[in-house]
């Protein structure tokens, strides 16, 4: 396939030879537990639910209704799915009629599909239906732009487009492929808050594992029933173990459409769910909820919080308020994931954001040389492993930039390692604001506003000044009223931060702009500020 880079022979019969890498096809992990668990729920939503065996038919089914169009073969498909039962349906015919699967989330929007668009050559595009958005017109605008693009497929209202309903409506099968498992599967966005989105190509063989050895990491089981609160289509729900982990259990998986605290424990009662997967954001939220819904997630055993930092104090509130199952979680689409382990002392739970999943994860930490730097010090964190990729896909240029010449991703992560090889994420490599000369972290700063009882959410970004080349804004949603920039700073004072890493100005707005998954976005941020 052109435009995406293998594991290296070498490596690859490594990771097979220890087991990695079973040879499995993703789309076993239905079949195997269709055969395991037929009459068990596997996924449920808002109206529907199906069993092992009938979402196996029903991929078969709506692959067969595919091939039948045209679409498979080894042509890529965005899929753009809110959270329900045909996500679900969706990526696994698509598997099976070998077509390239690319997961948009829904928060995507025209810039960012004609990207992918541009980048995979897809021939179609699978979306759903509202609310607040119409998913059609926008396909139809990008089948102005994207000559390769044939097929609308529309689940809900479908109009003069492919209604997803009446392609799967028939009973075929498709016949049976045998691809190479050391070619991609599906392909991932890169979840990044800064430059353009890239396309993240994850094997059978690397997406298998990182599923099922996640779900063994977090002990799921049979019995569990697992909430997809975020995106369906990002890592984390996706594979961490979320919906495919659960499924090589035959676990139960509930699609959550509103993560509000209201919505989610409502359905965390409804269904019993025993696990789910939060930004931090969401988890804070969830937390502070506590005090004023009725309804508590008492069935919860295991809340996994990542994909941006989370405080200590959000940490022990969490696990005070919400449940003491609070799993840390410092993951990334381009592979490498670290978890802190069920039973970890409550310091590694709060203060670390895990330890990589596997043996054989490498994970290099050096400084601005690329020289390792010794544990406990902070520098950016290099990985190469069984389920970290070796290269985005169809981006050269990029890929000079972010893989070394032995094939180390870069993830411009900055961490620290400490002697029990648990990390904890410091920063990003360019999250810093240069100031007169000084570089300061805004996570570090972030950390610091968080603390002031009077603030809810805090982003520190640089903005151009004449003097001091960037100046310190700390963005700022205030709980109640808003305190002055002398109050704040006297509080930055008494915690020992250093006058040069204060905030020049305060930017208080009534909620900090986020990515498609939740993240706050500090790019929309500083467009905001300075449009
Ligand atoms: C997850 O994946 P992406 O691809 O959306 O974002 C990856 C980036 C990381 O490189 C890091 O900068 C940040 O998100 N991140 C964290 C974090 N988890 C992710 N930063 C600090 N603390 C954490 N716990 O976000 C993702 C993928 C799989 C599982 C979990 C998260």
């Amino acid at each position: 396939m052109t435009g995406f880079t293998s594991f290296p022979p070498d490596r690859a019969d490594a990771y097979r030879e220890a087991g990695y890498w079973t040879g499995e096809p993703l789309d076993q992990i239905l079949r195997s537990a269709a055969a395991q668990w037929p009459d068990h729920p596997a996924v449920v939503d808002e109206r529907s639910s199906l069993t092992y065996a009938e979402l196996d038919r029903c991929a078969d089914a709506a692959a067969a209704g595919l091939l039948a169009r045209g679409i498979g073969d080894g042509q890529s498909v965005l899929v753009q799915l809110p959270n329900s039962c045909q996500f679900a349906v969706a990526l696994f015919a698509l598997l099976r009629a070998g077509a390239l699967p690319v997961m948009c989330l829904p928060g995507h929007r025209d810039a960012e599909l004609a990207h992918f668009l541009d980048v995979s050559g897809a021939t179609g595009i699978i979306v759903g239906t509202g609310p607040g958005f119409d998913y059609s017109a926008m396909a139809e605008r990008l089948l102005d732009r994207a000559n390769q693009l044939r097929h609308i497929i529309v689940d809900g209202d479908a109009g003069p487009h492919i209604s997803w309903s009446q392609l799967c409506a028939g009973d075929g099968h498709p016949p049976q492929r045998h691809p190479d498992t050391n070619t991609p599967a599906l392909l991932l966005v890169s979840g990044g808050t800064t430059g353009a989105p890239k396309l993240i190509p994850r094997t059978h063989d690397d997406y298998v594992y990182n599923a099922t050895a996640s779900a063994r990491l977090c002990q799921l089981t049979h019995s569990d029933v697992y909430l997809v609160a975020l995106p369906a289509g990002h890592n984390f729900p996706l594979a961490c173990p979320g919906l495919l982990g659960a499924m090589t259990v035959g676990a139960t998986v509930v699609f959550g459409t509103d993560p509000s605290p209201e919505a989610a424990f409502a359905t965390i009662a409804r269904h019993g769910v025993t696990a789910t997967a939060l930004v931090p954001a969401l988890a804070r939220l969830w937390a502070q909820a506590c005090a004023w819904e009725d309804q508590r997630p008492t069935s919860l055993r295991l809340l996994q919080v990542g994909g941006a930092k989370l405080a200590a104090d959000d940490a022990r509130h969490i696990r005070s308020e919400l449940t003491p199952g609070l799993q840390q979680v410092f993951g990334m689409a381009e592979g490498l994931l670290c978890y802190t382990r069920i039973g970890d002392p409550d310091e590694v739970v709060e203060h670390t954001q895990g330890k990589p999943l596997a043996e054989d994860d490498e994970v290099r930490i050096v400084d601005d040389a690329g020289i390792a730097v010794p544990d406990g010090e902070s520098g950016e964190l290099l990985v190469r492993g069984p389920y970290t990729i070796n290269g985005y896909f169809r981006a050269e240029a990029q890929n000079q930039r972010s893989f070394t010449p032995d094939g180390f991703y870069r993830s411009g992560d900055k961490v620290r390692r400490f002697a029990n090889g648990y990390l904890e994420v410091t920063g990003r490599v360019k999250d810093v604001i240069l100031r007169a000369g000084e570089t300061v972290s805004a996570l570090d700063l972030e950390s610091h506003l968080l603390t002031h009882p009077a603030v809810s959410a805090a982003a520190a970004v640089g903005l151009p000044d004449p003097y001091l080349g960037e100046k310190i804004c700390a963005v700022i949603v205030f709980r109640g009223n808003a305190v002055s920039l002398s109050d704040l700073n006297d509080h930055l004072n008494a915690r020992g931060v250093a006058v040069h890493c204060r905030p020049d100005m305060i930017a208080p707005m009534p909620a900090l702009p986020t990515t498609a998954v939740g993240k706050v976005d500090k790019r929309a941020i500083v467009a905001q500020l300075c449009p």
